[in-house]
């Protein structure tokens, strides 16, 4: 059972550099506010905070894209996102921005306070310049190879593709964004946080006292950070857009706080914030050891979170946080879900096409809180299909707790009186009585779960709870009883027995679900004609919430179906959004992903030169891989006239047992070249697609080994 004394829950600030996908919903934001509504429900003290971050590569990348000031997409995408979490219920108790004057005093106290205390470390080093463009590159700007995984267009930063995260050196063939031309390096001073020096408190924390309770996607990224050594890492970048140094810092001029340094404290001005608006204390949610603070947050953000922040926190005096949920990605209709390449369900388009199309749109709002629980990525990556969701709201939603609910309140008025009727003790059998203990057992089991971050089960069970209702009635058919209430006017007490407990059961489900479901959950208050209060979590597993002889409304339908039509509608609109962007990438077909970086077309040549050229369609027979050669594959290829090794670098992109049958072209007349020993007579002709992916070149229908390319 929670017992801290308060409690601060933070959510992920989600960048304000375009709009945000349902993806990110069921990441860090609606696990959270399920969280919180439950702490709420219980009478806990707690603030709920996120904003918006506004600093970093992010948002200056996206200004140059869209040819305006870091300001003005900070202003426009602030103001969506908060709208868009609005609408979709999820319940800040400030949403907040990192370009407010409060964060930029809050970092810099924060960073002088590190810095005076001697916390932090300058060292000199070189970092890549843009000599055209005049300026330091930040990690994002800098694109080249990835030494883990080869993929071309990894950032400095990180590698999207294998998810490696790098440092700028390790590019091959690096890049500037700005300029197209490669960098140079120049010598640049800058503040260091030497996590090195925190190794042994971390190993402690993370592994020895929270080795349990922490989940282990979380607790096994945390473990390689910890295993691999840790390093200084930069506090400081030579940017002009972010968090100056304070003023008066040596050698402080024209540098800012870097992003990571100054998001998180994001969650202290927004507390700080908070605070003044309501006039309250901010500073024991951040000093106080009995307030329990809880990040949550997406995967890529494991180590900001469990490793850079606590330090910062711990030298600055603040609390650490008790637990950092953190969930895996989500996939949508079996791709990755990426709002640049088109393939995403934006929050806005979610609204704009369900919750704001319809009077009422709170059902759809909770009908996608409801799937994205069900589905949520809480131990491994989980998928939204739009046929997923139909079924979801349809079977479960619709037919199990709507269902419930309606039948307890028609048969209430059709065979009550339209008042809830009194529970005849004498009459009950084991089935009332089973029934009415699985309250307070489902109230439990869910608290558990709740409390563990298990959002996905607790529903689980709440659900449960409304199907065991049905089964219930089902059982009892009152409307069998009525039937012969002639014969035996005394069977009304077994009719306002079964109702009475459905009744109570439906009250129970309205505190138990209102975590998950706000809309549903009022929607229910209204139809009870009972006061919010009512949904405080204690009530949860009693079974005298309503009183016997309360005059009920009319039922409302909790929910509608999805149908096909909208279903399908979703699923052409997604293909279409996706195949537009690529098509304004250059491509046409949708299948055909968008090519981010285009090389330039070589010098022109005439035919003779091409003519030179023997390119031959053969099949791979067999493949190996080349030892201590992690990039080599050695393959033989039947060319119908002969059989030849050829070595070929791309045993990064296929495993040798999946290439072999495939037909693939060949330049058969290059000539032969030693790779590691072995004699490599001929190329294989290969494409390489804007994500690094290797694809081999080959006739759309198998054709004769030997047939010739021209
Ligand atoms: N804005 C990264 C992200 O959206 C970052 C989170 C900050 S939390 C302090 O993934
Ligand atoms: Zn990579």
């Amino acid at each position: 059972m929670n017992t801290a004394k308060r409690y601060l829950i933070t959510s992920a600030l989600p960048y304000a550099n375009g709009l945000k996908h349902i993806g990110h919903l069921a990441g860090a934001y609606l696990p959270a506010d399920i969280y919180v509504r439950y702490l709420r429900a219980g009478q806990k003290d707690v603030v709920f905070v996120c904003g918006s971050d506004e600093h970093g590569a992010a948002i200056t990348i996206q200004a140059m894209k869209e040819h305006t000031t870091p300001r003005a997409i900070v202003d426009k995408y602030h103001a969506i996102l908060e709208s868009n979490m609005a609408d979709l219920g999820i319940s800040f108790d400030i949403y907040h921005r990192t370009s407010d004057p409060l964060q930029h005093e809050t970092a810099q106290e924060f960073f002088a306070h590190l810095e005076k205390n001697g916390d932090l470390e300058t060292r000199e080093s070189e970092q890549f310049y843009d000599e055209a463009a005049q300026t330091f590159l930040a990690d994002r700007y800098i694109t080249g190879t990835c030494p883990v995984c080869g993929y071309t267009n990894a950032y400095g930063d990180q590698c999207e593709k294998c998810g490696s995260t790098l440092s700028p050196e390790q590019l091959i063939n690096p890049k500037s964004t700005l300029s197209g031309n490669p960098p140079v390096l120049r010598p640049t001073r800058h503040w260091y946080l030497p996590l090195n020096k925190h190794e042994e408190w971390l190993r402690g924390w993370i592994l020895g006292e929270h080795g349990n309770d922490w989940k282990p996607n979380v607790l096994g990224q945390c473990k390689s950070w910890l295993d691999a050594g840790l390093q200084p890492r930069a506090v400081t970048r030579d940017l002009d857009w972010g968090i100056s140094l304070p003023a008066g810092t040596p050698g402080g001029e024209g540098k800012v706080l870097y992003v990571w340094f100054d998001a998180p404290i994001g969650y202290i001005s927004a507390t700080r914030q908070w605070a003044k608006n309501t006039g309250r204390d901010w500073k024991p949610y951040w000093y106080d050891g009995d307030t329990k603070l809880v990040h949550f947050i997406g995967k890529d953000n494991i180590v900001f979170h469990c490793i850079i922040f606590p330090v910062m926190l711990k030298l600055h005096g603040n609390i650490l946080p008790d637990n950092v949920p953190s969930n895996e990605f989500m996939n949508l209709e079996g791709d990755k879900m990426s709002t640049s390449r088109g393939w995403s369900i934006e929050m806005e388009d979610y609204i704009n096409d369900f919750v704001k199309k319809e009077h009422g749109g709170g059902m759809l709002v909770d009908a996608l809180r409801y799937y994205l629980t069900v589905i949520a990525p809480e131990s491994k990556d989980s998928e939204f299909t739009w046929k997923g969701f139909q079924d979801a709201v349809n079977s479960e939603l619709v037919a199990i707790f709507g269902n419930f609910v309606n039948r307890s309140f028609v048969l209430m008025h059709k065979l009550c009186k339209g008042k809830v009727p009194p529970l005849h003790t004498p009459r009950m059998d084991d089935a009332d009585r089973n029934m009415l203990s699985a309250f307070e057992k489902t109230k439990a089991v869910t608290e558990q779960l709740l409390e563990g971050y298990k959002f996905r089960d607790a529903l689980f069970e709440v659900i449960d709870l409304a199907r065991k209702g049905n089964k219930y009635m089902q059982e009892k058919e009152p409307w069998i009883i009525a039937k012969s209430l002639e014969q035996t006017p005394g069977n009304q007490e077994l009719i306002d027995n079964c109702l009475h407990i459905c009744l109570q059961l439906t009250a129970n489900l309205a505190v138990l679900i209102n975590p998950f479901l706000p809309n549903t959950a009022r929607k229910m208050l209204y139809m009870m004609k009972v006061v919010e209060k009512m949904l405080d979590w204690e009530n949860a597993g009693k079974t005298r919430l309503l009183s016997a002889g309360y005059s009920l409304r009319a039922p409302e339908l909790l929910f509608r179906k999805i149908d096909d039509a909208e279903v399908m509608e979703q699923v052409e609109k997604l293909k279409a959004k996706a195949a537009a962007l690529s098509t304004a990438a250059g491509d046409t077909s949708a299948a055909i992903p968008a090519a981010t970086e285009v090389a330039p077309v070589k010098a022109e040549i005439q035919y003779d030169d091409f003519a030179k050229l023997d390119l031959r369609v053969g099949t791979i027979v067999s493949a190996e891989k080349v030892a201590k050669a992690d990039k080599l594959l050695k393959l033989e290829v039947d060319l119908g006239f002969e059989k030849r090794t050829i070595v070929s670098g791309i045993a990064m992109h296929f495993s040798p047992e999946e290439i072999v049958g495939k037909q693939v072209t060949v330049v058969v007349n290059l000539a032969p070249r030693k790779m590691r020993g072995i004699e490599s007579a001929g190329m294989i002709l290969m494409a390489g697609d804007a994500d690094g992916k290797l694809k081999f070149v080959n006739p759309d229908e198998p054709v004769a080994n030997g047939s010739e390319v021209s």
